[in-house]
């Protein structure tokens, strides 16, 4: 995940653009660099690690201009070295910082290198420079130049450019990678991320998927993917919505509920195209690595342990890959056996989760390769391991986990969609999938709605001192974190069984002070569990009950709340809204502390 800045202004952009770089560095961390022209040449500074270290780097080496384009990296195509580093050039002539993959970069470069251009770096990107210069050597202006290139683009992509010989304007385009217009006074600016650009204006235009534009000072222009000229709106950005504010909320945690829909976008964003996935986002080399696993041990613990736990079901089931997954707590202290080419795969919200990290570090030679699942760049987990894929879910600040657990799932059926291409996956399989996944947004958008509905049940719960969550497949690790919600934010004492297990003994628990919270969509094991939902009522327990659309109806000791209509492989995701809905309001009700629940910490970097 790269991010982008770009500045046109009258007066010098170098001090906006490591600015925005700086707000920006959560997207990439391994390299930096900035390019500005000065009225006569584009000059470019570019620094590997930080971007302190580029702002270290200008300070003894200041570049002036008041246009100009930056970026910080996270590399997937070559290493993280100052070569690799963004803005990349065609000659002298033009700069250019790019977000995304480009996935027919090979043929592309090929046919450059026939023609006689030079490469100086490993990346996909510098293709598109090369590009856009040969086909202003054919006679193009650089605005044609621009859209004959992003059309034979493949992949997915947020472009920023800038040319010396037209040096009133800077070019962007974006598909499938973010990218937002900020709109000042007699300047204009883009970035990957509006929050870098609040330091410089609180107006902005978010880019639609295929649109293209052209920034001038006092102008901005754009063409949607048809490439007809379009107007799109000017936003006001909401201060009171920011990362570190609660906005409209009572506590963080119902505003990160509220948030998944749209983190979830922030996590397949540059990732898919409509109908693949661009595997090369799990960094450098994790095709190759792919090629030779065999199977997948997954080491985690609290929320993201049960995240592992869908993965099992996903990876066994869609990529045939044994899977295998354990508390880190556990793991560390036990002799193991790793058997040869697995793939070692760490989750964690913060990336600093101790045991996580010492289970890491205790079998990381015996392994063929490491790969992290968490929310903060930069954290230990993603320094230490081999490859690392951002859930982007941003900061989540209350200590009950929700949208980090709902992005990490969506990044772990990424890594299905990996792992079952090796393995019989087909193309016509994936693109189903990844079109399920264009729908996830909405889907939890729709769920994310049933808070007044799910309020209501919530008033049942709030007297009671346990509750018991079932679930069967892979909804069973969603009960479980249904459980663990509650128990953490609510201090009601919740147990999450395999509905399966109900009359292996918690069965004697049930009565009518025991509430029996069942997440039960359709698919090809509802009728079980429907029933042992009838094993519950015979004993006259009280029953909680989502599900899909006009499969099971409320009766006297039986709630449902309809859930919106899912794909199977989507439900673990979509049906853990509702448990979260449950356990805020349960605990409002009960007058806690939902925020920061007794006891517990959010980042648990002690063992
Ligand atoms: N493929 C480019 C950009 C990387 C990126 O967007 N990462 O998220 C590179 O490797 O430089």
């Amino acid at each position: 995940m790269c991010g982008i800045v770009g500045a046109i202004a009258a007066r010098p952009v170098t001090a906006i653009l490591l600015e925005g770089l700086r707000r920006l560095e959560y997207r990439g961390y391994d390299s930096a660099g900035l390019a500005v022209f000065d009225g006569e040449e584009i000059q470019r500074l570019r620094r590997t690690g930080k971007v302190q270290m580029l702002v270290d780097a200008e300070l003894q080496a200041p570049l002036s201009g008041s246009l100009g384009i930056a970026h910080t990296r996270w590399a997937t195509h070559g290493k993280p070295t100052e070569n690799n580093a963004h803005p990349h050039m065609s000659g002298e002539q033009l700069a250019i910082v790019h977000n995304g993959i480009i996935e027919n970069f090979e043929p592309l470069k090929e046919e450059l290198v026939a023609e006689g251009y030079h490469f100086s770096s490993e990346t996909d990107t510098e293709v598109i420079a090369h590009l856009i210069d040969r086909a202003i050597h054919s006679g193009a202006d650089l605005q044609q130049a621009f859209l004959s290139t992003v059309s034979q683009l493949e992949g997915a992509f947020a472009l920023g450019v800038m040319h010396k010989a037209f040096p009133d304007q800077i070019l962007a385009s974006r598909k499938g990678s973010p990218l937002v217009v900020g709109v000042g006074l007699g300047e204009n600016f883009i970035a990957s991320d509006q929050m870098a650009l609040l330091q410089v204006t609180d107006r902005f235009i978010y880019l639609e998927e295929g649109d293209f534009v052209q920034l001038e000072k006092d102008k901005i222009t754009i063409w949607d993917k048809n490439q007809q000229l379009v107007e799109r709106p000017i936003k006001v950005f909401e201060h009171n919505l920011s990362v570190a504010d609660k906005g409209e909320f009572r506590h963080f945690m119902m505003k990160e509920i509220y948030e998944q829909p749209e983190v979830v976008k922030a996590t397949l964003q540059g990732r898919i195209t409509e109908d693949r996935l661009l595997e090369q986002a799990f960094g450098n080399g994790a095709s190759e690595l792919f090629d030779q696993v065999r199977q997948v041990q997954i080491i985690a613990c609290g929320t993201s342990y049960h995240a592992g736990l869908v993965a099992k079901y996903w990876l066994e089931d869609i990529a045939g890959m044994p899977c295998a997954v354990e508390v880190a707590s556990e793991f560390r202290y036990r002799k193991t056996v790793i058997a040869d080419n697995t793939l070692f795969l760490t989750i964690s919200q913060s990336g600093e989760t101790a045991d996580t990290l010492a289970a890491l570090r205790a079998v990381k030679d015996q392994v063929l390769a490491s790969l992290t699942i968490c929310n903060v760049p930069g954290s230990s987990l993603v320094r230490e391991s081999d490859l690392s894929l951002m859930t982007n879910a941003g900061p989540e600040i209350g200590v009950a986990s929700t949208k980090a657990f709902t992005t990490q799932l969506v990044a772990l059926l990424l890594l299905t969609i990996a792992l079952g291409r090796r393995n019989g996956l087909s193309e016509q399989q994936e693109a189903e999938i990844i079109g399920h996944l264009h729908q996830l947004p909405a889907l939890l958008l729709a769920s994310v709605r049933l808070d007044k509905n799910v309020e209501l049940l919530a008033q049942d719960f709030a007297e009671k001192n346990h509750a018991l969550f079932l679930g069967r497949g892979a909804l069973y690790p969603v009960a479980m974190e249904g459980a663990l919600k509650l128990k953490e934010i609510s201090y009601i004492h919740a147990e999450a069984y395999p509905a399966g297990e109900l009359k292996h003994g918690p069965l004697a628990l049930v009565d009518k002070e025991m509430p029996v919270v069942t997440v039960a969509p359709n698919n090809a094991l509802l009728d079980k569990l429907k029933a042992n939902l009838q094993e519950v009522k015979a004993r006259g327990g009280e029953l909680f009950v989502f599900a899909g659309i006009d499969r099971i109806q409320s009766e006297e000791g039986l709630k449902v709340e309809q859930m919106p209509d899912v794909p199977e492989i989507l439900a673990p995701i979509v049906y853990t809204i509702p448990l979260q809905l449950l356990s805020y309001h349960a605990a409002v009700l009960k007058g806690t502390d939902v925020d920061q629940p007794r006891n517990l910490a959010k980042s648990v970097t002690v063992e």
